[in-house]
């Protein structure tokens, strides 16, 4: 375990990505800006939850609307290398249940609407092309899967405050969950990171069967990693790695390996309102002091819908390179 942590202690600083159909919203419902109400929660990839959106209303607004230009993954990839990043995290499915690769797990939408989660543009798998772009730059490879799914009729209800619904089968969801993890370290070549994003309070640890998972997972990437989010609590005696969200204590986290997530603006997805941007010196100081109380920071951009990344985060990005180039070490 302490040689497959190696690289990560040694990588300080990585690119998580939000992007799915939430992207296409932007922090309004229904999309776009010009027609929908804004919804000024900071996490616009919650949008389907704020706005209470229901299938197959959520698919078919966004899906026409989200349109990845070819090479987008390039462009990530690159700019995670200008920013001196050492590995990058792709919401490879969000909460909202869509999938950017080609899941072969058997599914039906609720409300007996059959149909794909998939929403890569025919032809591509945009999994596959970020994979590719990432590991071609050098890059170690992540994938972020959620454990919530706001679309799979047996999925738990991510808060306590939700009944589970009538004949909901959670151990059928734990399967489908299961194939497309699975799926994620046998499908892409090699890969060093699976981020599972998260168990609420009520449903951890045996529920998920994180045994028998895990056990599969390592079975096909020895090398890579998982973090602790199977838990709620931020401390889990699963996980390689845990992953305290935005703020730390003074005094870090003495003798634990932890990675910091934060987002350029305040949302995780692109979002059209949230125009809070961290400036150069926001991100180096934070990178500075995460650094330097022994964690990593995984700083998360939003693409547009068409994969590009705003250029109000890719610019601070490269000038936090150009100052590691100077001051950095690696
Ligand atoms: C989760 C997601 O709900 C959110 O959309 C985003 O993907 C973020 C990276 O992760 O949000 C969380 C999860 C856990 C905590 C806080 C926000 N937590 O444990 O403090």
């Amino acid at each position: 375990k302490q040689e497959r942590l190696q690289w990560f202690k040694d990588a300080k600083f990585g690119m998580f990505i939000h992007w799915g159909l939430y992207a296409p919203a932007g922090g309004y419902w229904p999309p776009t800006q010009e027609t929908g109400k804004k919804y000024p929660q900071h996490y616009s990839e919650w949008i389907r939850f704020w706005a209470n959106v229901s299938e197959p209303e959520y698919g078919s607004l966004t899906k026409p609307l989200f349109q990845p230009d070819p090479g987008c993954t390039d462009e990530w990839a690159q700019l995670a290398k200008d920013a001196g990043m050492k590995y990058t995290v792709l919401t490879t499915k969000h909460h909202d249940g869509y999938t950017l690769f080609n899941s072969n797990a058997p599914y039906s939408l609720k409300n007996d609407i059959t149909g794909s989660t998939n929403i890569s543009p025919d032809g591509r798998d945009l999994v596959a092309e970020y994979a590719q772009s990432v590991r071609d730059a050098g890059l170690k490879v992540g994938f972020y899967y959620s454990l919530i799914d706001w679309q799979h009729p047996h999925a738990l209800p991510h808060s306590r405050k939700w009944p589970i619904a009538d004949g909901a089968d959670h151990g059928k969801y734990v399967d489908y969950m299961h194939q497309h993890m699975v799926q994620l370290f046998s499908d892409y070549g090699r890969s060093d990171l699976m981020w599972v994003d998260y168990s609420s309070a009520q449903h951890q640890g045996s529920v998920w069967k994180t045994n028998k998972l895990l056990t599969k997972l390592h079975e096909l990437q020895p090398q890579a990693l998982v973090n602790n989010r199977f838990w709620n609590g931020l401390e889990n005696s699963h996980g390689d790695f845990f992953t305290p969200e935005k703020y730390i204590p003074a005094s870090g986290y003495p003798g634990r390996v932890f990675e910091v997530c934060h987002t350029m603006n305040e949302s995780f997805g692109y979002s059209h309102h949230d125009t809070k941007w961290k400036s150069t010196k926001d991100v180096v100081e934070m990178l500075v002091d995460i650094v330097s109380k022994g964690g990593n920071l995984l700083l998360n951009v939003g693409p547009d819908p068409k994969g590009h990344i705003p250029d109000e985060s890719a610019r601070v990005l490269r000038e936090t390179g150009q100052w590691l180039e100077v001051y950095g070490d690696a």
